[in-house]
């Protein structure tokens, strides 16, 4: 390993936990003031300070032209303090500072999309969480430095929107065809959650009156285009200011609310206070432009970025390293509120597969870290599945655990502890254990160590005492860094079923001999334990895990039989769909008989498409490639995977053909009134298709082809494409060029065309590089980026295959030009290790080569820790 060719990844470049110390001063208030111009920008910045601990006035700054610094009206000079990339430094200090700075930055060559940026011709936004606003001026730039803001805003009346955090105050003109606008923010925050717009945007207006009777101005900018495609996001707006005051008693606290839409943006959407930043794919939202997936995404994303207003800005983190404190908790929200918006099964199938996809894997490989991590070169590699997805399941649990009534005496007495601070996880879990008189205590240790630990359970009837024992054992593979690991708290919420009758039987307390269950839930906190049942008249089927009440690997020894007697009888969604999994999987990679699950879902699917079609619809998931090779740890051949996943397909298409047939001609989405419900029948429409389609049956193209002519829908005509382009029907390509001509101008539809071709089982160099070089394609928009590089790791064949080059050649070009999501993308290739030889050997060789090329910490970072293994 050459360290001394990659000098930013030097020992002395990582952060840790332990070395916190508050900051040395206080930041009273911040005056800003931003003149745009087409070719630079100037950032005037005046900070009232106090000394609150001895040492040093450290003032974070990047790429900043410094033009001028007084210190209490005295102009400092080169002398007086240390300036280096990063930071500017003022020894001996007096203990009140007014700090005057006068910088230029450059916004229109700001490719990195972090500070304030030129998105596209017409727009200026900025993006500072987590170190952004050191990038608009010098300041203290940390999470636990809050202030009061007050920013005049100034640029040319070509573009009429300027806006900023809070009250608008004054608004004029100040000549030569320019304008301005100045806004204060009344309430404390740290910089990470400052904004400021400037462009040329067109407005929806709604509003929304709190349970405290405050009228809130609701505003959604974008383009004048979209404009009708933002009355979705409006009704998810205030459907989730109403629901955080049922479900947290959490009213919003200003006049105002802002959100916009850019079509540049790193990340989903940003919850700067008041006015929120959203990436377009996550704000608008249409029926003729946008997928049924992507609209619940929008009501998700603006539910999140709206929770994270208590939790997050009113509350918020002491140090980067309780970024899940934030977004752990707010995920959990918007779980929360996204369950009330659809099948409640479904929202938790469809996040525990995101969890299984992407945290599972991300847990067990190189990149493996704690929740709440004890240090790191640069944070911006830590908004991870961990971070977020396990941070939420933490949360989950302790809710489950507690029930609703404790669970939210527990979150009221974290708003009354500490609202209007930066704390840690420590405070959260406190407030929690407070307000609830439960002791949660042991739940950080899930917080600190990383790794997902196996549940092994055990299960003996003894029919004569009609007693049912149930062991558990848990363990954690060991890992490098964090040696100490201990036994986690495991809310495992469970039920038993009469084998012979499919009933569940009434578990009481009564009914229990060692440990309570209670509520169904029972807390193994051991490394191993054992309860009993007793009163089991029969043969009992036991489901573990209900719901996924916790974050781990079960590993139980059902029979194929049982596993089809859950699919059929279990009463909890998630779990009968978790029994499909497991059995598909076995069928997979074990060469079980694939009849009893073809056998199972025909008794279930019938009834089940009138109540939930959706959930029926997922119950023909098939594990993908791409997750059946993540639980794969050496060895790996994702050509093998493929074949053996194809062949399933080929034979599930063959027993359930008839049944596909006739499931698809009975269904009609335009028939159901509640928009879940068409959503659901859309879904499974399309699954019909596609295995319609398997057999190559030209009577399957055709309704294909029809189904897309005939729809206004996204969803059907998104889906019927799919089935035509990757079975190469002869409309593939026809259709495909109808789509382009139909959706060229529509960006977020035009990343559908892109994604469709780039996820063909059968892409090539050749194809893909037809795509990267399509007048569309555009290496400054990472949605357009993630379109093709997302599409072509749906396969993991390419992606191993011509696929490593292509993210090496994007991790390497983006290094400079936007190093978060360059980092981001080569983790597609983080479990190389696992692959079978030669392909492991010259993966690595590749990933190697890249380390002398890469400059910035985030692909650093990445590369080393993905080759530390
Ligand atoms: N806090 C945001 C996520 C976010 C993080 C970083 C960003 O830019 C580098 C942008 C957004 C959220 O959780 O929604
Ligand atoms: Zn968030």
């Amino acid at each position: 390993m050459n360290i001394a060719a990659n000098p930013v990844v030097e020992a002395d470049q990582t952060v840790y936990l332990k070395d916190y110390e508050k900051p040395s001063f206080a930041v009273d208030s911040i005056n800003l003031n931003i003149q745009v111009y087409t070719d630079h920008t100037n950032v005037n910045a005046t900070l009232v300070m106090k000394r609150q601990t001895a040492g040093d006035l450290v003032l974070l700054g990047r790429d900043l032209e410094l033009k001028s610094i007084t210190l209490n009206g005295t102009p400092l000079t080169a002398n007086d303090y240390s300036l280096d990339a990063e930071q500017l430094v003022i020894t001996n200090a007096p203990d009140e500072v007014i700090l005057k700075t006068e910088v230029i930055i450059h916004p229109e060559s700001n490719t990195q999309l972090e500070g304030l940026y030129q998105a596209g011709s017409d727009l200026f936004v900025t993006q500072n969480e987590p170190e952004g606003f050191r990038k608009i001026t010098f300041y203290p730039d940390r999470p636990d430095v809050l202030s009061v803001f007050t920013t005049r805003v100034e640029a040319d009346k070509k573009f009429p929107v300027l806006l900023a955090n809070g009250n608008l105050m004054e608004a004029g003109e100040t000549g030569e065809g320019r304008h301005y606008t100045i806004w204060e923010d009344p309430t404390k925050k740290p910089a990470y959650l400052f904004a400021c717009v400037v462009g040329d945007l067109a407005v929806l207006k709604d509003s929304y009156v709190t349970s405290e009777g405050r009228n809130v101005a609701l505003e959604i900018y974008a383009v004048e285009k979209d404009i009708p495609k933002c009355h979705i996001a409006m009704e998810a707006l205030k459907h989730s200011m109403q629901w955080d005051e049922e479900h947290y008693g959490r009213p919003y606290d200003l006049d105002n609310y802002m959100i916009v839409a850019t079509s540049q943006f790193n990340m989903g959407a940003m919850e700067n206070k008041g006015l929120n930043i959203f990436n377009t794919s996550c704000v608008l939202a249409d029926e003729e432009f946008t997928t049924d997936a992507a609209i619940m995404r929008v009501q998700s994303v603006i539910a999140h970025e709206y929770f994270h207003n208590w939790t997050g800005n009113r509350i918020t983190c002491r140090d980067w390293f309780q970024l899940c404190l934030k977004e752990g908790l707010t995920v959990f929200r918007d779980q929360s509120f996204s369950e009330d918006l659809q099948s409640a099964a479904v929202q938790r199938i469809d996040d525990v597969a995101v969890l299984k996809a992407h945290q599972f894997p991300e847990d067990s490989g190189p990149l493996s870290h704690p929740p709440r991590p004890d240090h790191f070169v640069e944070i911006n590699n830590f908004y991870t599945a961990t971070v977020y997805e396990k941070g939420a399941e933490i949360n989950r649990m302790m809710s489950t655990l507690l029930g609703k009534e404790k669970f939210r005496q527990g979150t009221d007495e974290y708003f009354r502890r500490h609202d209007g601070q930066a704390v840690t996880v420590e405070d959260w879990v406190a407030a929690l254990t407070a307000g609830s008189g439960v002791d949660l205590s042991a739940f950080l240790i899930w917080y600190n160590q990383p790794g997902t630990p196996k549940l092994e359970a055990e299960g003996e009837y003894d029919a004569a005492a009609q007693t049912y024992r149930l062991s558990f054992k848990q363990s954690l593979k060991a890992h490098a860094k964090y040696p100490n690991l201990k036994a986690v708290p495991i809310p495992v919420a469970l039920a038993l079923f009469n084998a012979e009758t499919g009933e569940q039987y009434t578990l009481n307390s009564e009914a229990l001999f060692e440990n309570a269950v209670k509520d169904g839930v029972y807390l193994f906190d051991q490394d191993t334990a054992t309860i009993e049942f007793t009163g089991v008249t029969a043969k009992p089927v036991v489901s573990l895990l209900r719901n996924f009440s916790a974050p781990v690997n079960l590993e139980f020894n059902y029979s194929d039989e049982e596993l089809a007697f859950l699919v059929q009888y279990e009463t909890n969604g998630f779990n009968q769909w978790q029994a499909t999994q497991t059995l598909l999987e076995r069928i997979l990679l074990n060469g079980h008989d694939a009849e009893i699950y073809v056998q199972a879902i025909k008794n279930t699917i019938p009834e089940l498409v009138e109540k939930d079609p959706l959930l029926a619809s997922r119950l023909f998931d098939v594990p993908s490639e791409g997750y059946l090779g993540s639980r794969i740890d050496a060895d790996y051949q994702p050509a093998v995977i493929q074949e053996k996943r194809n062949a399933l397909l080929d034979t599930l298409a063959r027993e359930l053909g008839e049944f596909c047939k006739a499931t698809y001609l009975a269904l009609d989405p335009d028939l159901q009134k509640e928009f879940s419900q068409a959503m659901g029948v859309r879904a499974l429409k399309n699954i019909m298709l596609s295995m319609l389609a398997r057999q190559g049956d030209s009577e399957a193209f055709d309704l294909a082809h029809v189904q897309y002519l005939n729809t206004g829908n996204m969803s059907e005509r998104l889906g019927a494409l799919k089935v035509l382009v990757w079975n190469d029907a002869p409309q593939a390509k026809d259709t495909l060029a109808d789509f382009y001509n139909r959706f060229k101008d529509e960006a977020l539809s035009l990343d559908q065309w892109f994604m469709v071709q780039a996820a063909h089982p059968k892409a090539t160099v050749e194809s893909i590089q037809y795509l990267t070089s399509h007048p569309d394609y555009d290496l400054g928009t990472p949605n357009r980026i993630r379109s093709v590089s997302g599409g072509l790791n749906a396969n993991p064949v390419n992606t191993w295959g011509f696929g490593v080059q292509h993210y090496i050649d994007l991790a390497k070009y983006l290094d400079e030009k936007n190093p978060i999501v360059g980092s981001r993308l080569l983790q597609v290739l983080s479990r190389w290790y696992t692959l079978a030889e030669p392909q492991r050997s010259d993966v690595k060789t590749a990933l190697e080569a890249l380390k002398s090329q890469v400059k910035s910490k985030n692909v650093a970072e990445t590369l080393n820790s993905m080759l530390s293994i």
